[in-house]
């Protein structure tokens, strides 16, 4: 009798962007927002606190019009501001890929390493984020080089699908372009409406945490690490089992899959 378990049929890694690949929200786009208000002569200043109050709404249009129904007195919103959120966006967009472009926002340790692990294993790879398109392309290219961006087979971004996280829209979108189900894949996300997103789409997840997302409910996680980790930089463990593990290797992310998978 074959007593062994059935293979875990992993082909694909799917990656979130903002806050699991690159810690890019607080000193980014958090910044690049704030230069777009200054430019525009908006007296409008989003403080790290506030910031993470806002960043309970994805996407950076939908999130300037929570700020401006939610957090503003009818009598302080601009003459026509509604209208000019796109344009307000755009050279937020602006800021935020200039930034990018002065090497200021690393990507968070492990990221280049088990990338480039799951390329030499053969795993595929996409990525499904709510960021606009060109804030991705631009960090690929400032921290792995103008050619990592071929590297992901589908990038999944932005406005790409009308609902954004936590719908999990941008992930089965992926999903189609690349012609996989979701038990062939397993998602790397970073906050509460990335893992609804992921989940919604019956996907695995691993998540890291970051200051913004530490206390997010994670609950249908496969691992809660700090981190993916470094062979001298180990993660902290914060829900799940590593096994004797120190940092996220192919090897780990196989083992999570087919447990959860089983
Ligand atoms: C990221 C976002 C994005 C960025 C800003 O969430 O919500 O809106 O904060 O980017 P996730 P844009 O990591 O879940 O994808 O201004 O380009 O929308
Ligand atoms: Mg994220």
């Amino acid at each position: 009798m074959n007593t062994q378990t059935p293979q875990a049929k992993l082909k694909a890694y799917i990656f979130d962007v903002d806050g699991t690949l690159s810690d890019t929200e607080r000193d980014g786009h958090r910044v690049a927002f704030n230069q777009a208000f200054d430019e525009y002569g908006i007296d409008w200043h989003w403080s790290v606190e506030t910031y993470g109050e806002l960043l309970t709404v994805t996407g950076g249009k939908e999130r300037m019009k929570f700020y401006v129904d939610n957090f503003l007195d009818k009598k302080d919103i601009p003459e026509g501001l509604e209208e000019k959120i796109p344009e307000l966006h755009a050279a937020k967009t602006r800021h935020y890929t200039e930034l990018l472009s002065t090497g200021a926002i690393p990507l968070r340790p492990g990221v280049e390493r088990l990338i480039t692990e799951a390329r030499q294993r053969g795993y595929r790879l996409a990525i499904a984020t709510t960021t606009t398109p060109e804030n991705v392309t631009a960090l690929l290219t400032h921290t792995l080089g103008a050619e990592s961006i071929d590297w992901f087979e589908v990038i999944a971004a932005g406005d790409i699908v009308p609902a954004k996280k936590p719908a999990p829209d941008i992930y089965d979108y992926a999903l189609k372009e690349m012609n996989l189900t979701a038990d062939e894949c397993i998602a790397f996300e970073d906050s509460a409406n990335g893992i609804k997103s992921s989940v919604g789409a019956n996907l695995n997840t691993i998540i890291t945490i970051n200051d913004y997302t530490k206390d997010h409910d994670f609950s249908d996680a496969s691992i809660v690490l700090d981190q993916m980790g470094e062979p001298e930089q180990p993660f902290s463990v914060i829900a799940g089992d590593s096994g004797n593990a120190s940092f996220l290797s192919c090897d780990l992310v196989a083992k999570l899959h087919q447990a959860a998978v089983n």
